[in-house]
């Protein structure tokens, strides 16, 4: 039986374990990535191993989140991440550089190799058939050490795309309509893997841009075949010697499909609040706008610059209408000062931002009150922009462009622009030198706000307090722990832990720490596709900081679920879903003979309040209930 692409990759990483779907697996993790935001804590966590340096083969610390800088806490940060990577072995990529994702492709991901990310859209990287996972950053310390990742063999589902993409039609509606397809929840444990002739029709920077979003649907990764276009991108990065082929057998068996004639498919939009929520432009053309914003790691590539101001070239943005331009990175950013596009975009009326996460994560450019927003990123989660009141769409570069000129939701096939000459460069401008090289000599920097990585205590005999909060269905880690305003307090555990839940319920830190100090275990009880979203790793140390030791869900997501073990927290499941309508917000709980529970994978939950007893499964590998037991990974795992 043929192989796929993606069990090719895993095969020859596996360390241990049987490759077979549904089981859990080692791999060897030949590159990774941090970005600031996680970083900080991924290093403190590196450090607490104890290695002199990192083990695999190539780490990059990027700073490309936290990069506004209002105090100095984020100064401070990148100075910490700087002197850390310098002293342990790992290339710093800093500030103004670019977005972690957007470089990587640029400068190091490779055909046919592994790596492991701290930030959940490290998957970008499957656009140039790199097995490119996100994982919180403890994970990603441990890969740096040499740890191999555990993850389950996953289900493959083939996405095959036919034809090719029409004028005004992008990679982004590509994946918009994957989007449609497959939701925002229950794809756990799978990879797409995009096959068939319409992906020749592909660059690698489009490429990267649909692998970019699959994390939207929840998957492991995407992944696109290495072949001639590949080969033709890593030239044009001055990287051709690490091209190899890598294709999916002919025979491969996949265990779904999904086909696309991209021919077929026009211009689309991710509405209000979520990613998943798909709908035609054309269907919301005419609704008034009020901010335009193109960059992030989704859609900040030179083409994508290229073709927003070809599309803005000779109009000026519509007076009601802000625009926002990030490149993705400076190598886009000095392609398009060269080639005069910057101008372009400057004469239009755009507002040049850094070449940053910036607006993605709400960390400047909130939109007015009640405004609508059209931004090109890949989440619009409720309040991420830093204004609840907001609507967030998310859309194409074309879409954008179109519909900053006219200050309504524009169809980009209305306009009178051709587009067709853009196509990749054969040569991008490569200037390395916002790469920092690591000497192994710096004194490592700690500002105040730096702290040590927070540890959990070993699971306790009895599990008995309160459910300190219920939420609903898909709630993300941007309703955990919120970023924007609220990031710079990455490093300091006991202050940002004030924030958790802030736009959902900002009474619950108060009363989980309450509970807590009154020593009881508090519970989190939530609905299906619990932690989606990001990787960020807080959103299990902050709630583990006030005192959470169970988060009783419908479902959990992988990354998140991940974090949890990794902090101490048990991640159980609803045995009967409907169990979940039992429990309130304020019932009394207890978890009936947790050491034995833990053992057999099976707990009761005893909600004393109700006088019921609920069943529940736990979510966790062999593995993990070492580490739940332990009360977190750092108080178990030997290097
Ligand atoms: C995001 O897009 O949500 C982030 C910010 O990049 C996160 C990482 C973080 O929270 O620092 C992610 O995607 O993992
Ligand atoms: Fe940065 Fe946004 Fe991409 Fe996250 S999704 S890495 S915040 S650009």
């Amino acid at each position: 039986m043929g192989q796929t692409e993606c069990y090719k990759i895993l095969s020859s990483h596996l360390v241990s374990g049987e490759l077979r779907q549904g089981e859990s697996i080692s791999i060897r993790i030949d590159q990774t990535l941090t970005q600031d935001a996680t970083g900080t804590m991924a290093y403190l966590e590196f450090e607490a191993l104890g290695l002199d340096r990192v083990r695999n083969e190539l780490a990059v610390s990027y700073v490309d989140h936290n990069t506004v800088q209002v105090g100095f806490e984020n100064a401070d940060d990148h100075e910490y991440l700087r002197t850390v990577a310098d002293r342990k072995g790992v290339i710093y990529s800093r500030a103004g550089n670019g977005i972690c994702h957007q470089v990587h492709l640029e400068r190091f991901a490779r055909p046919g190799k592994t790596l492991l990310g701290s930030d959940s859209h490290t998957p970008t990287a499957g656009g140039i058939a790199s097995f490119a996972a996100g994982a919180g950053g403890l994970d990603v310390a441990l890969a740096m050490a040499g740890v191999p990742f555990s993850i389950i063999a996953p289900r493959v589902v083939e996405i095959r795309l036919h034809g090719h993409l029409r004028p005004f039609v992008t990679a982004k509606d590509v994946i918009l309509c994957v989007l449609e397809r497959f939701g925002v929840k229950g794809n756990v444990n799978t990879v797409f893997e995009y096959t068939g002739e319409g992906v020749n029709t592909l660059s690698v920077p489009e490429r990267a841009t649909i692998a970019n979003m699959g994390a939207e649907c929840g998957v492991t990764t995407s992944l696109f075949p290495s072949d001639g276009n590949t080969k033709a991108f890593l030239e044009a990065q001055g990287r051709g010697d690490e091209y190899i082929p890598l294709y999916p057998d002919e025979d491969a068996v996949y265990d779904d499909l999904f086909e696309i004639d991209l021919s077929s498919l026009e211009p689309l939009a991710a509405c209000p609040h979520s990613p998943g929520n798909i709908a035609k432009v054309s269907d919301l053309a005419g609704m008034r706008i009020n901010q335009v914003l193109i960059g992030s790691c989704t859609n900040s590539s030179y083409m994508d610059l290229k073709k927003a101001a070809a599309i803005l070239k000779g109009h000026t943005v519509a007076p009601t209408v802000s625009l926002g331009v990030a490149p993705g990175s400076r190598e886009v950013l000095m392609m398009i000062t060269e080639d005069g596009t910057l101008e372009t975009l400057i004469k239009a009326g755009a507002r040049i931002l850094e070449s940053a996460c910036g607006f993605c994560i709400g960390n400047h450019q909130s939109p007015g009150t009640d405004s609508v927003s059209l931004r090109t990123s890949n989440r619009n989660f409720y309040a991420r922009s830093g204004t609840a009141s907001a609507s967030l769409y998310l859309v194409s570069p074309e879409t954008a462009a179109a519909s900053a000129i006219t200050g309504v939701f524009t169809d980009p096939r209305t306009v009178d622009a051709d587009l067709s000459s853009i196509t990749m460069p054969r040569h991008f401008l490569i200037d390395d030198s916002g790469f920092i090289l690591p000497t192994f000599s710096a004194e490592i920097f700690r500002g105040p706000n730096i702290g040590e990585p927070p540890r959990n205590t070993p699971m306790p005999d009895s599990i008995k307090g309160h459910a300190v909060i219920k939420v609903g269905d898909k709630i993300t880690t941007d309703h955990i722990m919120p970023a924007g305003a609220r990031l710079k307090y990455r490093s300091n555990i006991p202050h940002y832990a004030s924030f958790v839940f802030e736009s959902v319920d900002p009474s619950f830190p108060e009363r989980a720490a309450a509970y807590r100090d009154k020593g009881e275990s508090g519970f989190i009880i939530a609905g299906a596709s619990y932690g989606q979203g990001s990787s960020r790793e807080h959103a299990a140390i902050c709630p583990m900081y006030l005192g959470i030791r169970a988060v009783v869900a419908v479902s959990i997501e992988r990354i998140h679920q991940a974090n949890l073990c990794n902090f101490g927290i048990l991640p159980l499941l609803f045995r009967k879903e409907e169990d979940y309508q039992c429990i309130d917000q304020g019932d009394e709980l207890e978890l009936l003979d947790p050491a034995a529970s833990l053992e057999s994978g099976e707990f009761t939950l005893r909600d004393h309040t109700k006088g019921i007893d609920i069943p529940l499964d736990l979510f966790a590998s062999e593995e993990q209930k070492r580490m739940l037991s332990a009360g977190g990974r750092l108080n178990e795992v030997r290097i």
